[in-house]
């Protein structure tokens, strides 16, 4: 080794030394700026949370927190979508750094966003789950934030609902985007079902079925319970924009939770869920709707049934994080009520 390689070998490793991504914070990669070049913390490495967005329990000055309930004991069908945010989240980190067409940074920039985590629960006393996702949502709400909830199976939408018309008052109106209507019938009031939680909603006054619309149905039911259906048949023959002007008909400026379940789209783009159906919208199509809803009344969301185990190339989990994205932006304009 001559002695200007040695200088420069030298060199080399202070400089590295001094960048070394192992003596780095390791809540670096989630503390970047989208789009900031960081060789520490490359697009796939590092804590995947959504959006890159800190993971913390501190809710002192947040907006909104993202957290996930991985439940998949209520499914009817095929199980797997307890690993469905872990999935979601791994599928928005490049989004984080791309900036989110057609928003750009801005409404991420104007808004705190925290990872929570997941929801924990004891999977092997189901007879608690519903209580422990109400209170899991119960200490994020005691805030000033509110929730971006990723699945889970749809059931999760139910204890989340009870936890949300406590803090935002009761009944809420209800965007539900779904291949299921999940009105079906159900008396048993501690039953964990994905397909009946909406009945129990109705029936218990969490959500007003006047203020209430679903989009994408192409199941049946006898009864939908007063609930506005545009069934995916009307999605394809109206388009999106009549899709939106009847949302807003139906919600007006009431608040509104909306929750998204993956299986609204076509098994083409989103086979990766428990129950699939064919003949769903397009992720175009939802993208499409879901961003036009700027300025409703929007209190909390989920996008729920994400099963990355019959998932092909990411393509669901991808869909999802996309549309939690544009559901968070949707979050950025209305102060609480
Ligand atoms: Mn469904």
């Amino acid at each position: 080794m001559n002695r200007f390689t040695g200088t420069l070998h030298t060199e080399i490793m202070t400089s590295a030394l001094q960048k070394d991504p192992f003596a780095t914070d390791s809540a670096q990669a989630t503390n970047r700026s989208p789009q900031q070049q960081d060789p520490a913390s490359p697009t796939y490495a590092g804590p995947l949370s959504f959006l890159r967005r800190p993971y913390s329990r501190d809710l002192t000055g947040v907006d909104v927190a993202i957290s996930g309930v991985p439940l998949d004991l209520a499914t009817t069908y095929r199980p797997g979508a307890r690993l469905g945010p872990a999935a979601v989240r791994a599928a928005s980190v490049q989004l984080a750094e791309l900036g989110i067409y057609p928003w750009g940074l801005a409404p991420l920039d104007a808004l705190n966003v925290i990872d929570y985590g997941d929801c924990w629960f004891d999977a092997h006393r189901p007879w608690t789950i519903r209580d422990a996702i109400a209170a899991h949502a119960r200490t994020i709400l005691a805030s000033e934030a509110k929730m971006l909830t990723l699945g889970g199976d749809h059931y999760i939408t139910y204890p989340l609902l009870i936890a949300h018309v406590e803090r935002f008052g009761r009944p809420l109106g209800l965007i539900h985007f779904d291949a299921h209507c999940d009105t079906w019938p159900d008396e048993h009031a501690d039953s964990l079902n994905h397909g009946t939680m909406f009945y129990k909603a109705i029936r218990e006054g969490l959500i007003d079925p006047a203020r209430s619309v679903q989009v994408g149905i192409r199941t049946w039911n006898s009864d939908f319970m007063g609930v506005r259906v545009l069934d995916a048949p009307w999605v394809h023959r109206h388009g999106t924009a009549a899709v939106v002007d009847r949302i807003f008909e139906v919600v007006g400026d009431a608040p509104v939770y909306l929750t998204f379940d993956i299986d609204c789209l076509d098994p083409a783009f989103a086979p990766g869920t428990g129950t699939p159906v064919a003949g769903g919208l397009s992720s175009a199509q939802a993208l499409e709707i879901v961003r036009e809803l700027d300025g409703i009344q929007l209190v909390g969301a989920d996008v729920v049934e994400v099963a990355p185990s019959y998932d092909q190339s990411d393509v669901t989990a991808l869909a999802a994080a996309h549309l939690a994205a544009d559901i968070l932006f949707l979050m950025r304009k209305q102060p609480h009520p």
